[in-house]
C-alpha cells in the first residue's frame, strides 16, 4: 500500500496528474499504430513497417524531458513512441506508411518511419545505420555556438554502437562538451545479431572513454527513463556536455516486417519480456494512483482506436506522388548559353599563386559570412593547414570558426551536415583526397541524399574542400584523383579550378551555393599556377566551362592541372602548325555540355584529358556524350588521354614521370588526334 504522504514518482518528477495520463495515452498510442501498421502490411496495403512495440517508455518518456519548442532531436527507425510524443499526428504517420505525396518526412520517397521536419527541428533520417550520430553532434556543435539554450537528442539502436560513425560523432561530443544526449535503446538484438556478439564490454560503458557520463537504466520504465533524460538535459543546457543513457528494453515484433524473429529467438523469450512490459507498468502506476479510471482507460482506448481508423482511412485516399525527378537539387543549375570565345583576361588584381588565391577567399568568406566556419585536420592557428590554404582565419575570426578535427573523416562530413542544419555555412577540409575515402558514406549517402529524401525540406550548403592529383612525387596516398567517385552521384556538385581566379570566382559561388559542393583543388597547381587575383566582388558561375585558347583543329577538354599543362602545350603545337582549341571545364558536375558541343561543332576533334585512370574515369561519359550528341560533326574517333590501370601514383620519380601528362605528351597525343 501507498503512504499517504509518499510523492508519487510522477510528480516528484514535476509531472501533472493530466501529463502522466497524457504520457500513458502517447505509449497507448504508439503501440496500436503499430498493431495497425502490421496488420496493414499482412493484408498487402502496406508495403513495409517497422515496429517499436516493446520501446515505448524510453521513447516517450525521454521525449517529456525535453522543449518541444526549440530542442532538436533525431529519432530513428524505430522510434515511432519518438514521432508521436514529439507531436507527429496519426496521419502524418500513415501518409509516410503508404508513401504518399503529403507526407511530411519525405513525400514518399524515403521508408516509413525515417522521421524528418525542418519546422519541428528534427533532421532527415537515412537507413543507413550510424550516419546520425555525426550529424546530431554537428547539429550540437551549432546549438552550442547559437548559446541559445537548446540542445540535441539523438536516437539509435545498441547496434549501431559498433560504427564507427558512433564513435566518431561520440569523440567529438566530448572534445567540445557538446549538449548532446545519446539514447541508444538496446533490444538485445540487431536484427538477428545478440548483443553478444556485436558489443564488447557494454554500452554505456563507453562513455567512459569519451570523458562523459553513461547510464544503463532500465529502459522499459518511464520513471527512469525521465528522471535519467532530465539529468542529462539539465547537463546539456547548463554546458556541460553530453550524456550517454542506455536503456534496457526489447522488441516484440520481428525487426521489420521482412523479417522472421523466429529463426533467432524463442516465444519463451518474448514472454519473458512482455512481463516487464512498459505500458502495463504505467497502466498498472496510473491504477494504483487512482489516476485511471475503468471509464477513464476505455475513454482513451475507444479514442486511440478511432484517431487511426480515421488517420488510415484518411492516409490511404490522398495522393500519390508524382514527380521521381525533382529536388534533387536545392539549386538546379542548367548550364548554358555556350562559351565560344575566350574569357576576357582579368582586370587589374595583383599577380599570385593558386594556394594563396584559396587562402584570400577564404578570409573574403569568412569576412562576408558570419556564419561560416571551417574545420579539418591542422587547419587551426599558426600552422593554417599542411598547405597553408587556411593560415590567419583562426587568429582574425576566433577559434569558434577555425578549428582543429581529430583525424576522423567520416565525423568531418557528417558533422558539417549536421551544422549546416543549425544555419552555418561549413567549409569542412579533408587533408588530403586521398584520405577523403572514410567519408565517402557520408557525401553520396548523407550530403547528396539530404535534399531528395526529405522531399526538398533540408538542404546541405557545405563546401568540402580537398587537395587532389598527382605530379607532386606524393606516392600512392597523397597523388589520386577522386572526381569520377562524386561527379557520378546525383545530389552534388564537382568544381575543380585550374586559376587563381577562378578560385576566387567558384568558390564564393560554391559558398553562396545551397547544396553539397565538392571544391576539389588541384595540388599541383597550388604554386605552379600563377594570374591576377580579381579585386572586388567576382563570381564564376558553377556549371559555365572556359574557353582557354581559341582554336580550329581539335578541342581539348581538361580540367585542373590537365587544363593548365593543356594551355602550355598550345604554343608548342602552333609551332606545328595545329590550332588546339582548350576547354577547361571548372565544374564536373553539373557539366556545361553546350560550350563542349560548340567547340566541336568548330574543329570536328576531341581529345579528352585527365589524370585519373581512364576506365570509368570522367573522360568516359564526356566521351559518350559527345559520340552521342555530336557523332555527325566529328571527323575522327573521340580520344582520351588518361592513365592506365595502375593505382596513382608509384613513389619513384621515373615511375612517376613515365605516367603522369606533361605538355610534351599532351603534344604528341594532339598531334595524332589532328592527323587523323
Ligand atoms: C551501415 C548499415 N549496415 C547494415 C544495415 C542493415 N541493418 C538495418 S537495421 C540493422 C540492425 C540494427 O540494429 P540496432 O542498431 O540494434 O537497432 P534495432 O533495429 O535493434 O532497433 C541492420 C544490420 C544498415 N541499414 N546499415
Ligand atoms: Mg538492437
Amino acid at each position: 500500500m501507498l503512504r499517504t504522504e509518499e510523492i508519487p514518482r510522477h510528480r516528484s518528477l514535476g509531472l501533472s496528474d493530466t501529463q502522466i495520463v497524457e504520457m500513458y495515452r502517447l505509449m497507448l498510442l504508439t503501440r496500436r499504430v503499430d498493431d495497425r501498421m502490421f496488420a496493414l502490411q499482412r493484408q498487402g496495403r502496406a508495403a513495409f513497417v517497422l515496429g517499436s512495440s516493446g520501446h515505448e517508455a524510453v521513447q516517450v518518456a525521454s521525449v517529456f524531458a525535453l522543449d518541444k519548442e526549440k530542442d532538436w532531436i533525431l529519432p530513428y527507425y524505430r522510434d515511432m513512441g519518438v514521432g508521436l510524443a514529439w507531436g507527429f499526428s496519426p496521419l502524418e504517420v500513415f501518409l509516410a506508411v503508404f508513401a504518399k505525396k503529403d507526407d511530411v518526412s519525405s513525400g514518399g520517397r524515403q521508408l516509413p518511419s525515417h522521421w524528418s521536419d525542418p519546422g519541428r527541428r528534427v533532421f532527415t533520417q537515412s537507413s543507413v545505420i550510424g550516419t546520425q550520430f555525426p550529424h546530431a553532434s554537428g547539429i550540437a556543435h551549432g546549438l552550442k555556438l547559437r548559446k541559445e539554450g537548446e540542445i540535441a537528442v539523438v536516437y539509435g539502436g545498441e547496434g549501431a554502437t559498433s560504427e564507427g560513425d558512433w564513435h566518431e560523432a561520440m569523440n567529438w561530443a566530448g572534445i567540445h562538451d557538446l549538449p548532446l544526449i545519446c539514447v541508444i535503446e538496446n533490444n538485445h538484438y540487431a536484427i538477428s545479431v545478440p548483443t553478444e556478439e556485436e558489443v564488447a564490454g557494454g554500452v554505456a560503458e563507453r562513455a567512459a572513454g569519451y570523458g562523459f557520463p553513461g547510464h544503463k537504466i532500465d529502459g522499459n520504465d518511464a520513471f527512469e527513463v525521465l528522471e535519467t533524460m532530465q539529468a542529462a538535459v539539465t547537463r546539456a543546457r547548463s554546458g556541460e556536455g553530453p550524456t550517454l543513457i542506455e536503456a534496457d528494453t526489447y522488441r516484440y515484433y520481428a525487426h521489420t516486417s521482412d523479417d522472421n524473429d523466429a529463426l533467432y529467438r524463442s516465444r519463451e523469450e518474448v514472454e519473458r519480456w512482455r512481463k516487464k512490459d512498459p505500458l502495463a507498468r504505467l497502466k498498472q502506476y496510473l491504477i494504483e494512483h487512482r489516476l485511471l479510471s475503468e471509464a477513464e482507460e476505455a475513454r482513451i482506448d475507444d479514442e486511440v482506436v478511432e484517431v487511426l481508423a480515421r488517420a488510415v482511412e484518411e492516409a490511404e485516399k490522398a495522393p500519390a506522388p508524382e514527380e521521381p525527378t525533382t529536388r534533387v537539387y536545392a539549386r538546379v543549375i542548367t548550364p548554358g548559353p555556350a562559351a565560344t570565345t575566350p574569357e576576357p583576361a582579368v582586370q587589374g588584381g595583383e599577380t599570385i599563386n593558386l594556394i594563396s588565391a584559396i587562402n584570400r577567399t577564404l578570409h573574403e568568406i569568412f569576412e562576408q559570412h558570419d556564419d561560416a566556419i571551417l574545420f579539418g585536420q591542422d587547419v587551426a592557428r599558426r600552422k593554417g593547414g599542411v598547405f597553408k590554404a587556411t593560415e590567419g582565419l583562426t587568429d582574425r575570426f576566433g577559434a569558434e570558426r577555425c578549428f582543429n578535427t581529430p583525424i576522423a573523416e567520416s565525423s568531418i562530413i557528417g558533422c558539417a551536415i549536421g551544422m549546416s542544419a543549425t544555419g552555418f555555412k561549413v567549409l569542412p577540409e579533408i587533408q588530403f583526397a586521398d584520405y577523403i575515402h572514410p567519408a565517402f558514406d557520408q557525401i553520396v549517402s548523407e550530403a547528396a541524399r539530404v535534399s531528395y529524401r526529405s522531399d526538398g525540406r533540408w538542404n546541405v550548403p557545405i563546401v568540402i574542400r580537398t587537395p587532389y592529383g598527382a605530379g607532386i612525387h606524393g606516392a600512392q596516398y597523397h597523388s589520386q584523383s577522386i572526381e569520377s567517385f562524386y561527379a557520378h552521384v546525383p545530389g552534388l556538385k564537382v568544381v575543380v579550378p585550374s586559376t587563381p581566379a577562378d578560385v576566387k570566382g567558384l568558390l564564393h559561388s560554391a559558398v553562396e551555393d545551397p547544396d553539397p559542393v565538392m571544391f576539389l583543388e588541384p595540388k599541383k597547381l597550388y604554386r605552379l599556377a600563377k594570374g591576377p587575383y580579381p579585386a572586388g566582388d567576382f563570381r564564376v558561375p558553377l556549371g559555365k566551362a572556359a574557353i582557354r585558347h581559341s582554336g580550329r583543329d581539335l578541342t581539348i577538354i581538361a580540367y585542373g592541372a590537365m587544363a593548365h599543362f593543356s594551355m602550355e602545350a598550345v604554343p608548342l603545337l602552333d609551332e606545328l602548325g595545329i590550332s588546339a582549341e582548350v576547354v577547361d571545364l571548372r565544374t564536373l558536375k553539373p557539366l556545361d555540355w553546350p560550350t563542349i558541343e560548340e567547340s566541336i561543332k568548330k574543329t570536328s576533334r576531341a581529345l579528352i584529358i585527365h589524370e585519373d585512370n581512364e576506365f570509368v574515369g570522367y573522360g568516359a561519359e564526356i566521351a559518350a556524350q559527345i559520340a552521342d550528341k555530336t557523332f555527325e560533326w566529328l571527323d575522327a574517333p573521340v580520344k582520351r588521354y588518361a592513365l592506365p590501370d595502375v593505382p596513382l601514383m608509384p613513389y619513384a620519380g621515373p615511375l612517376e614521370n613515365a605516367l603522369y601528362p606533361t605538355p610534351e605528351s599532351i603534344v604528341e597525343r594532339a598531334q595524332e588526334l589532328a592527323k587523323y
